[in-house]
């Protein structure tokens, strides 16, 4: 996959050098570029932000700078004109006004060729260049919640890493993918590792038991009630006809019912 990423402060991406993103970029498994926006500037004093129109606080990225750094990067994969074979490279524009940034979306994102980031400053970018974009790339605004921080390059961060190890290759152990919080809507089980007793804390005996059948169906209830306990909105999310009757019963014990195919607090 190919991931570029454009920002003022590309020093910042310098931590997509280390870990399993790292690796994954000298195995070859991502060609992640950084750009800095400044590159693309042609006054003497580089300049990227100008004041609002229509007054206000704060300044607004100018779109040249934008325009130029983003043809560079790509757009010129699809026909341009939305048809063809849908190879658009998706453009990601972090931004408190996006849509919220799911396990489901980074599912979907790793599918694809190319990614381009577009890192915001300021107030944001003018409002044209997205329009502009939308000629050649899939845009899409995207929020990683409902928070605020000064720019892009944070959520970047945490957008590639959730997408980039979802690359084939990238995590040694797919496995590992497989029983996440998340990966089928609910949170992970606690884990623990040895000792089985410390500081006169003792690891449930149940995953010591070496009975897998059991583990399996402790660590299940363990989900639910993490889930319910912690985030109650993602039960009502789920699809009741994927729950076996322990669920159901487990579910009942804390205080749900099932209603059709949803999750529902028990009134
Ligand atoms: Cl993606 N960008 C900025 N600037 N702030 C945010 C965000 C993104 N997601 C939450 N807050």
């Amino acid at each position: 996959m190919r991931i570029d990423v454009v920002s003022i402060f590309p020093e910042y991406l310098a931590a997509l050098d280390l870990s399993l993103i790292g690796k994954a970029r000298q195995d070859g498994l991502l060609d992640l570029r950084v750009h800095d926006l400044r590159d693309f500037t042609t006054d003497r004093h580089r300049t990227v932000d100008d004041t609002p129109y229509g007054g206000g606080a704060g300044m607004v990225m100018k779109p040249e700078p934008w325009a130029q750094a983003l043809a560079s990067v790509g757009g010129e994969e699809g026909a341009g004109d939305g048809s063809g074979d849908g190879g658009r490279p998706v453009l990601i524009v972090p931004s408190p006004a996006g849509a919220v940034f799911t396990q489901a979306m980074a599912y979907e994102l790793a599918e694809e060729k190319h990614l381009v980031f577009a890192c915001g400053r300021y107030e944001g970018i003018d409002e044209r260049v997205l329009e502009w974009a939308g000629e050649r790339f899939d845009v899409r605004p995207v929020s990683l919640g409902d928070y605020v921080l000064n720019g892009g390059e944070v959520a970047v961060l945490a957008m590639v890493e959730a997408v980039g190890r979802l690359v084939p290759g990238v995590v040694g152990n797919p496995e590992s993918l497989v029983e996440e919080s998340h990966s089928d809507g609910l949170l992970e089980y606690p884990v623990y590792t040895k000792p089985s007793s410390w500081r006169e804390r003792e690891v449930p005996e149940i995953l010591l038991s070496g009975n897998h059948g059991k583990i399996a169906q402790w660590r299940r209830g363990q989900q639910l009630q993490r889930t319910a306990a912690r985030r109650p909105d993602l039960l009502e999310k789920i699809d009741a006809g994927t729950l076996s009757k322990a669920d159901k019963a487990e579910l009942a014990a804390l205080g749900y019912e099932v209603a059709g195919d949803r999750i529902l607090p028990r009134r």
